[in-house]
């Protein structure tokens, strides 16, 4: 409507127009011309052009969740061009998703109309004429939950995954199990949970609550990549399973305590092809993370069956070589499975031999040594040293998760490409439902920038400082409890 922009446009005040988007777009024009929307009759739906349409179960939701943030909020919207993520997990070629008139979003996938709807961020009393171009930098931006040493309700949970959404991150790392406790119910093997979890009936996740998780990240776009940790970090696993762990000896007898997975006998490998078979048909993604770091060979070295085992196969007294012969063995079950392995760092250091897995890269030190040489070895690298923010740093510390340079090493093009993202890992030794939202928010939306966006354009703590505290007051609007960078306050305060 003619009349209305006129009038708009008579009692703006002029200003430069500036994007307040975390994290920022790739490319965006924005120009003086601003246009009005009539709050009234906004709403969000598909374009005439658009291969999905209603009954699109993703886009359906996620039409219903942004309009719901949108409550109470007056606003207008401009034109807006989106181009959507590449990693095609779903057969469309574009979709529309527009407005009668003015905002029209056109996304290769459902996945990347999911993500570009976060221009609702622009959505105020005034907005600029504006041309955005998007999609992530890194196809892997993920976020590490330990479920094991402390239990995190299902509610926590879908929170996290609401603000993971926020912040772009599309893969949820769920370390659901690990020495302390198992809480995952397996069909399979029940008692992993019965008996190893801290409570049978109320610390475990059920068939329903995994599904529960897995649809609602899939709603906003987000993959659930479960890891079973073995063969260290598995003391939980003994309580429910007889002859799985390495019984210890001392002085040339058992002492009674265990140690890793028993490498050594035909039934360990009976039992993770069972579990694996499970866990793949439950969780429908195409990853799964095996683990296998921080073996303590001294439980193994102390068993003269480990031993005899260990003369038997060739590999004389050499544990990595029976850490690699255990890895690659879980791999080739995985593999049968139809799944891609990833695997910590660890596994490939013990094992050159190129094994078809992708490497994480969690050590401190040289981190970008370590991704040279997994990129070397051709095989595909996630970084996370640079982003364990499970320890209660100072929050000003989101300046050096914001300054990281994951691929500042030295390598071919098609090297560089192997390293397909990166993740925070907020483990869960101090970390339960009562402070984990403000010790991951918003420390983790500094590496979300760095994993979406174009490092050129956002390397600079100082101007990103306004607009991380900025984003830092949306993410409390819409709920989450996000620690506030420095002093000030929110604008919404006062609203
Ligand atoms: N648990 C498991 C952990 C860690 C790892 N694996 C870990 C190691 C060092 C630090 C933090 C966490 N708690 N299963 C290593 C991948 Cl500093």
């Amino acid at each position: 409507n003619k009349n209305s922009r006129s009038w708009c446009l008579s009692h703006v005040t002029a200003r430069s127009p500036q994007l307040d988007i975390w994290p920022l777009p790739q490319d965006f024009t924005s120009s003086m011309e601003q246009y009005p929307l009539n709050p009234h009759t906004f709403h969000f739906g598909y374009g005439k052009q658009s291969v999905a349409q209603r009954g699109c179960s993703v886009l359906d939701s996620a039409f219903k969740r942004y309009f719901s943030l949108l409550g109470g909020v007056k606003f207008m919207i401009s034109h807006l061009v989106g181009v959507g993520e590449k990693n095609l997990q779903c057969p469309l070629k574009q979709i529309n998703v527009s407005t009668k008139v003015k905002a029209v979003l056109n996304a290769e996938t459902v996945w990347g109309a999911v993500r570009g709807e976060h221009v609702r961020l622009l959505l105020g009393y005034f907005v600029n004429k504006t041309e955005i171009v998007d999609f992530p930098r890194f196809q892997f931006r993920g976020i590490l939950l330990d479920t094991s040493r402390h239990f995190l309700p299902v509610q926590t949970i879908l929170k996290t995954l609401d603000a993971m959404a926020y912040n772009k991150f599309n893969v949820f790392h769920w370390h659901i199990v690990d020495d302390p406790s198992f809480p995952y119910q397996s069909c399979t093997f029940p008692n992993l949970s019965s008996k190893g979890a801290f409570h049978p009936m109320t610390h475990i996740y059920t068939q329903s609550d995994v599904r529960r998780v897995i649809s609602y990240a899939r709603l906003r776009g987000i993959r659930v990549l479960p890891e079973f940790d073995s063969p260290g970090h598995t003391s939980s696993w003994g309580k429910g399973t007889s002859n799985l762990l390495t019984p210890c000896y001392r002085s040339g007898i058992p002492s009674g305590t265990f140690g890793p997975v028993n490498p050594a006998l035909p039934s360990t490998y009976q039992f993770m092809a069972r579990l694996f078979q499970e866990v793949s048909s439950v969780f429908p993604d195409s990853f799964i993370h095996l683990g296998g770091d921080e073996v303590d060979f001294s439980c193994w070295r102390s068993n003269p069956d480990i031993r005899t085992f260990m003369q038997k196969m060739g590999f004389g007294v050499d544990f990595a070589k029976l850490q690699a012969f255990y890895m690659e063995s879980i791999v080739n079950i995985t593999s049968a499975l139809k799944k891609t392995s990833i695997v910590w760092q660890d596994v490939f250091d013990y094992h050159k031999r190129v094994s078809k897995y992708m490497v994480e890269v969690w050590r401190a030190g040289c981190y970008l040594c370590e991704v040279r040489k997994v990129a070397k070895a051709g095989l595909r690298v996630i970084l996370a040293s640079p982003w364990y923010l499970d320890q209660p740093g100072p929050t000003h510390d989101w300046a050096r998760y914001y300054t990281v340079w994951p691929l500042a090493f030295k390598g071919t093009d098609k090297q560089k490409k192997l390293v397909i993202g990166g993740e925070v890992c907020m483990w869960g030794e101090y970390v339960d439902a009562t402070n984990l939202t403000p010790r991951l928010w918003p420390r983790a939306s500094a590496a979300a920038e760095r994993l979406w966006s174009d490092e050129r354009r956002t390397s600079n703590v100082d101007q990103a400082f306004p607009r991380l505290q900025d984003f830092r007051c949306k993410l409390v609007r819409r709920g989450i409890q996000a620690e506030p960078l420095y002093i000030g306050h929110c604008k919404h305060e006062f609203q």
